[in-house]
């Protein structure tokens, strides 16, 4: 049996803090009662909060210069299955993961469904793979997938997306998520609009292979790895596919996928009044698709973007049913810890976004009061909310300090014991 952390470490190290965590708990409150804002409804809410574990995140990442594994790496999607669970176990926000076709291929998806459901977790939108080429794969992708000239190479890139349709539907997934890496990097390489109609002519293709309850989510991408011309590269273009296909076709925004200073929270806005949201791929960046830990180099941008989330929700936009998940890279942090971290500032993020006044500010905005308005929606930033976020975690039987707790259980020790290090690819992202 492999180790899993106890509850009553968790329940140990709670009781240390937890009379800390009731004070604080409780000045918040009186402060935020001051404001007019009831602490229990944020709290509640916040302890509904659920993002999505990218299951190719909990080994650690690398560039295209190199990757520096760490130990107690997991191999395969039954070791990335048991620490989507411990991220889960410590910090509840956690309760599915993304998985990746083919690098979670598996011969028995029952046994794999049933192994996640005594684990505590479930299934998100499932990722096909057109980017890569596999071992043994008749054609190849270098030139295109969903996009590409040869017809014969947009049938086995549809084919690849059908079948992870199929495992998804195995897992109880209800999303599919399709990213390509079509693009040219020459001038005159390729035809930029053929490639737009061909990639729409293949979409179509999976689209009507879709069960009636599920969605495909487009993911658009300025660049990388293509450096001239990427097919879809932006929410226009996204949308404009979207619209093209269907009903069940979204767009999903990976915060890293935009040039510098875009203005994301306001794309976001556009995608929910087209009813075309299909939700995130939270991470952060500094430079390009960093793939950085969310909320780590700029958490005033991710509150911006929640912002608009819960104004959605708050007047019941049409269409408006979000998935969350994070998609990054862990290449000099613990992956575990990383995760923890950003579903935890992602949840953060909601909490603030929450205690904005709403109608304070729509006045100060009808009354052109433009530093009012201001204030009152960085009020909500500067909120220091870390007892709300620990109150439902605890509520949820889960850790105060999720951090504290990993590392006192001595996880990533044990699991290095547990699985003997294997020969892994010296670069790449996974
Ligand atoms: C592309 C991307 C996409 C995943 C990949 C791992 O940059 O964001 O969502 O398939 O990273
Ligand atoms: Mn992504």
């Amino acid at each position: 049996m492999s180790y899993r952390i106890p509850d009553e470490l968790i329940a140990e190290e709670n009781a240390k803090l937890g009379a800390a965590q009731a004070e604080d708990y409780a000045a918040l409150g009186r402060r935020l009662e001051r404001a007019g804002v009831d602490i229990e409804a944020v709290t509640a809410k916040a302890a509904a909060f659920a993002v999505a574990v990218p299951t190719w995140g909990v080994g650690t990442g690398g560039t295209r210069f190199a990757r520096f594994p760490g130990v107690g790496e997991p191999r395969r999607i039954l070791d990335k299955l048991e620490d989507c669970a411990t991220i889960h176990q410590l910090t509840r926000a956690t309760p599915t993961c993304s998985p990746h076709f083919p690098w979670d291929k598996v011969d028995d998806y029952r046994e794999l469904t049933e192994r996640a459901a005594a684990l505590g977790v479930g299934f998100d939108a499932v990722n096909s793979n057109t980017f890569q080429d596999q071992e043994g794969q008749k054609l190849s992708y270098k030139f295109g997938s969903l996009s590409a000239s040869q017809k014969a190479v947009r049938d086995q890139a549809v084919a690849h997306n059908v079948e992870c349709v199929e495992i998804g539907e195995k897992l109880g997934s209800k999303a599919l998520t399709v990213w390509i890496a079509d693009g040219s990097n020459f001038p005159g390489q390729s035809n930029l609009n053929r490639v737009f109609d061909w990639y729409l002519e293949s979409m179509s293709e999976i689209y009507a292979r879709l069960p009636h309850d599920w969605r495909v989510f487009i993911e658009h991408k300025l660049y990388e790895p293509a450096f001239y011309s990427t097919v879809v590269s932006d929410w226009g273009t996204s949308l404009m596919a979207a619209q093209a296909l269907g009903p069940k076709a979204y767009c999903l925004v990976d915060l890293g996928h935009h040039a510098p200073h875009v203005n994301i929270e306001q794309i976001v806005a556009r995608l929910i009044r087209a009813e075309r949201l299909a939700g995130f791929h939270f991470n952060d960046s500094k430079y390009g698709d960093d793939d950085l830990d969310t909320g780590s180099m700029d958490p005033f941008r991710l509150f911006l973007v929640f912002n608009e989330l819960v104004d959605a929700s708050v007047r019941r936009a049409p269409g408006f049913d979000p998935a969350y998940m994070l998609d990054q890279s862990h290449n000099v942090t613990d992956p575990i810890e990383s995760l923890m971290a950003s579903a935890m500032e992602t949840q953060r993020a909601y909490a603030q976004a929450l205690m904005v006044d709403r109608d304070a500010l729509a006045s100060a905005q009808a009354d052109n009061d433009v530093m009012l308005a201001h204030r009152i929606l960085k009020a909500a930033f500067v909120a220091d909310v870390s007892p709300i976020l620990a109150e439902a975690r605890l509520r949820n039987r889960g850790a105060i300090d999720p951090i504290a707790v990993y590392r006192a259980s001595n996880y990533r020790k044990v699991k290095a014991k547990e699985r003997p290090a294997i020969a892994s690819s010296s670069s790449g992202i996974v």
